[in-house]
């Protein structure tokens, strides 16, 4: 039975089933790991793995600075403030709630897509930048090349996409149906509030680039391939 299919038909009998929790059920392997709240039931601003100024000159330290310290810290705010808010989502991690936005009513959807999604895509968007740029394993390279030819090509067809995303948002390599595929989303949503698994994410929003880059989203995208831990990519892959 298709998730979609039996939110739908529980809803409709009022009957509780629990199965075991698997976004990804229909399509591949596992879910990722859960981005959970603590004890308290606060999600918390996750440490960095590298210093602000690690990522120079591709990234830069200002940048990097204000985009975790403000910008990542508003959005586990405004997160946790939904959480008190609403019982429903008490103690869940955000896959979860992710995957059941159709339960909820439409104010607590836009809370979780933007103030959720904010936390969700930076967590994930930190963990795949390194200052030791990469490159993808044998085994990656060969599944890339398999579906876009050259790792060049995906490179190309990867920053198109992220140009193409009109205002803010995210540009996102997904697994879904055992292919690879290239997707964007407006705002703060991300492929898991649609049932695809992302492997890769570029936040294309301004406030990502614009004070090193300024209009130049193109040149901030370039340089994003400099600071890409592909071993991640690959990790969040097999995940
Ligand atoms: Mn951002």
């Amino acid at each position: 039975m298709k998730r979609r299919e039996f939110i739908k038909i529980s809803t409709l009998t009022g009957i509780a089933i629990n199965l075991p929790f698997s976004i990804f059920a229909e399509n591949d392997k596992l879910p990722l790991n859960e981005l959970k709240p603590n004890e308290k039931g606060e999600f918390v601003l996750p440490k960095l793995p590298y210093d602000y100024k690690a990522l120079e000159p591709h990234f830069d330290a200002q940048t990097m600075e204000i985009h975790h310290s403000k910008h990542h810290a508003a959005y586990v705010k405004g997160l946790n403030n939904l959480v008190i808010k609403y019982e429903s989502i008490a103690n869940l991690s955000l896959e979860k709630i992710f995957s059941q936005l159709s339960n909820y009513p439409k104010e607590l959807v836009i809370g979780i897509k933007n103030q959720g999604g904010g936390h969700w895509n930076h967590d994930f968007f930190w963990k795949i930048l390194t200052p030791k740029s990469n490159f993808p394993s044998t085994n990656l390279l060969k599944k890339l090349e398999k579906q876009f030819g050259t790792l060049e090509t995906f490179k190309e067809q990867f920053q198109a996409a992220s140009l193409s995303v009109f205002g803010s948002g995210w540009c996102w390599l997904v697994y879904d149906k055992k292919e690879f595929k290239i997707v964007t989303t407006p705002n703060q949503e991300n492929p898991l509030m649609n049932s695809q698994k992302p492997i890769l994410g570029l936040d294309v929003w301004e406030h990502a680039y614009y004070l090193k880059y300024q209009n130049k989203r193109v040149d901030y995208i370039k340089s994003f391939w400099n600071v890409l831990n592909w071993d991640e990519v690959e990790k969040n892959l097999n995940n």
